[in-house]
């Protein structure tokens, strides 16, 4: 594939952008791959991605039902950062911080990651003694998370209203500088590209029905709406949908899926530097390069497959928005859109092997798991090739649910739900 370039850019615009390749193939289904991977998300094309670069994998297709990153991955509000509590996950969200920072050169395409900041705002003493601990046991695991007074706060984000009289009063944050946003729909897009480049097929409008097995138990393809295909190996990576395909295979997930829903104003000037969270009031906002608020709610009450969710939602949402920042009280609304999130009873991801032997489950990020892709999908595809977790997912199992070894993010994943 012809790598971009400032001189692709110049080449084109002389002749009117006629040169430009398509950026994937789409091949006709093989009757049998080496692996399958059921979901083509972020998650789902940068494990077929790793796996070919990494583990020299390449005969392997990516099913996806619907359009390529149409999933959570197209919907979400972008925001990444890896200020979580437990040991175990500073690890595996530190591990793809790292991984972001390099990301548009290792795929030579521009995901434009912005590590602008993301801070979160306290309301009371709970939020504030809270956010001191997790600063406190980030900082031992060698992430950037620091304390900010009201008037800190205000000068990193000068729309912030820090007024005591305020309804929701601002006691302080916690700042994590290196957080920030990235172009979500690049990030499939430039994983897509590379793992096509590498002779993975992508193989959209195909939805899997049914997971076959062997005699023995074992994974020995799937049913698709475009036929059945061979593979020794299944990788689950569908969010959250992920329920109803390992049902398929018979198991059944500690998962519920919820409606998380977001919005985008009309486009202004730069105004909004940063990122700023609010999970007490269940509001969260940045900027996007177009212009645009991106601006996000906490998930619906009740659980459903429908990618809308309940308009009062995302209304209080836009109260709170008004309260924390009044200078947004006249801006109009252009968008809004849902996603369905696949939540564990920990709010911490499954990253592993299951009971069926070839078949192996991404799943459980619920309402966080952008920030984490490029990692996740590094370690996810370790776990394939070997047929073993990478250290860094050992700990992410579906067994803790029955062993009590959980990993508790609840607090951390600073979203209401
Ligand atoms: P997806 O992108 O959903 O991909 C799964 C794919 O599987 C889909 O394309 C789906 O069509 C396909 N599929 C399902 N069933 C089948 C089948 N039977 N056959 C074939 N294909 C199938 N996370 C953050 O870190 N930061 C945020 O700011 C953030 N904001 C969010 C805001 C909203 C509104 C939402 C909805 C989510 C947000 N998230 C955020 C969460 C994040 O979007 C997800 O955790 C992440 O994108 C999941 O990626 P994925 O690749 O696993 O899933
Ligand atoms: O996990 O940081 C997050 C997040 C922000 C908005 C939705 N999820």
């Amino acid at each position: 594939m012809r790598k971009y370039s400032v001189f692709a850019v110049a080449r084109e615009a002389l002749r009117g952008h006629t040169g430009w390749e398509p950026q994937w193939a789409s091949p006709e289904p093989r009757k049998e791959y080496d692996v399958i991977i059921i979901g083509a998300g972020g998650h789902g094309l940068g494990t077929a991605y790793y796996l070919a670069k990494e583990h020299g994998i390449t005969n392997i297709a990516v099913l996806e039902k619907g359009w390529l990153g149409g999933g959570n991955t197209g919907r979400n509000t972008t925001i990444i950062r890896s200020n979580y509590l437990y040991d175990e996950s500073a690890a595996l969200y530190n591990h793809a911080l790292k991984l972001w920072d390099g990301l548009s050169q290792e795929l030579n395409y521009n995901v434009m990651f912005s590590p602008r900041g993301v801070m979160m705002l306290a309301h009371n003493i709970h939020d504030m003694q809270g956010f001191k601990r997790t600063i406190h046991a980030n900082r031992l695991n060698g992430v950037d998370n620091e304390w900010l007074t009201p008037e800190q706060a205000k000068e990193y984000c000068p729309p912030l209203d820090i007024s005591r009289s305020a309804r929701y009063p601002i006691v302080g944050a916690a700042l994590q500088r290196k957080g920030g946003t990235a172009r979500h729909d690049a990030v499939a897009w430039g994983y897509a590209r590379g793992a096509s480049d590498r002779g993975v097929h992508i193989i959209q409008n195909c939805e899997v029905t049914g997971i076959r097995r062997n005699p023995d138990g074992s994974v020995a393809g799937v049913e698709t709406t475009r036929g059945p295909i061979n593979a020794k190996k299944v990788g689950v990576v569908a969010a959250g949908h992920t329920s109803v395909v390992m049902q398929m295979a018979d198991i059944r997930m500690p998962l519920l899926s919820f409606p998380l829903q977001a919005m985008v104003s009309e486009p202004v000037k730069p105004i909004f530097p940063c990122v700023v969270m609010s999970n007490t009031v269940h509001a969260y906002i940045s900027q996007s390069d177009k212009g645009e608020l991106v601006i996000g709610a906490g998930t619906d009450q009740y659980q459903s497959y429908s990618q809308t969710g309940g308009l009062h939602i995302i209304t209080h949402t836009l109260d709170a928005i008004c309260e924390l920042f009044p200078m947004f009280t006249r801006m109009k609304m252009m968008r809004s859109w849902g996603g369905i999130v696949d939540v564990t009873p920990d709010r911490s991801p499954i990253l592993a092997k299951t009971p069926v032997k070839g078949l192996y489950v991404n799943c459980g990020w619920g309402t966080g798991g952008f920030k984490a892709t490029p990692g996740s999908a590094h370690v996810f595809a370790h776990t394939i090739a070997r047929d073993e977790p990478h250290p860094i997912n050992a700990p992410f199992t579906m067994e803790r649910f029955r062993t009590g070894r959980l990993i508790d993010e609840a607090a951390a994943a600073a979203v209401a739900h």
